[in-house]
């Protein structure tokens, strides 16, 4: 049985908490608090992390830590990460430089990205189709990285359940190149 920790990054409100709380088999942890910035149009926000934890077919263990969004908490960011395996970094389609924002946390996690693999999930294409998928990935190659980029909508497990997927695939592919 092996453990593995994802950190869950990503835009204010794009869906971070939501996802987690959608896959865990356990209670999970939970820190939001009343939003008071006038600029986030949700109720909630996180300002702690968010923890979940699933069990996988053959009996691994995922560990996902949720990330506040905001900025301001980017001290957060970086004890969050520490011995993470991987990153799932959740953007909102639906904001005003969804690419801009992906930059935030590409620089807020530059050294984690160095090593460790990471897949882009972009919330929200339904009602807004642009930037496109190719958009991001243009914006990824020009920053030298090369990421699965997806389609998801936080509100349904499965989605959620084919990010940490696709993330476990490439970990299992690192761990390959590893042995050989
Ligand atoms: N209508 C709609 N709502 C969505 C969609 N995707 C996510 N949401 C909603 O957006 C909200 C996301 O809230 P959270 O899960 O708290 O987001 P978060 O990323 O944890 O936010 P912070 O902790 O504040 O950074 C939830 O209410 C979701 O139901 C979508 O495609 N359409
Ligand atoms: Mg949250």
């Amino acid at each position: 049985m092996r453990e593995h920790k994802i950190l869950v990054t990503g835009t204010v409100g794009a869906g971070k908490t939501t996802a987690i709380g959608l896959v865990s088999e356990v209670a999970p942890v939970v820190t939001d608090v009343r939003n008071s910035d006038a600029s986030i149009d949700k109720a909630r926000t996180t300002v702690g992390l968010d923890y979940g934890q699933l069990t996988l077919d053959n009996g691994d263990i995922v560990r996902l830590f949720g990330t506040p969004g905001q900025a301001r908490f980017d001290f957060l960011w970086k004890i969050l990460a520490r011995n993470a395996l991987g990153l799932i970094v959740l953007m909102d389609n639906s904001r005003p430089d969804p690419l801009a924002d992906l930059c935030v946390y590409l620089d807020g996690f530059a050294e984690h990205l160095r090593t460790l693999p990471c897949v882009v999930g972009v919330g929200r294409m339904q009602s807004h189709a642009v930037p496109t998928l190719d958009d991001y990935a243009d914006r990824l190659a020009s920053t030298g990285r090369v990421f699965p980029i997806l389609d998801v909508d936080v509100r349904r497990r499965s989605d959620v359940l084919v990010l940490i997927d696709t993330l476990l695939m490439q970990l299992e592919a690192d761990m390959r190149k590893d042995e050989e």
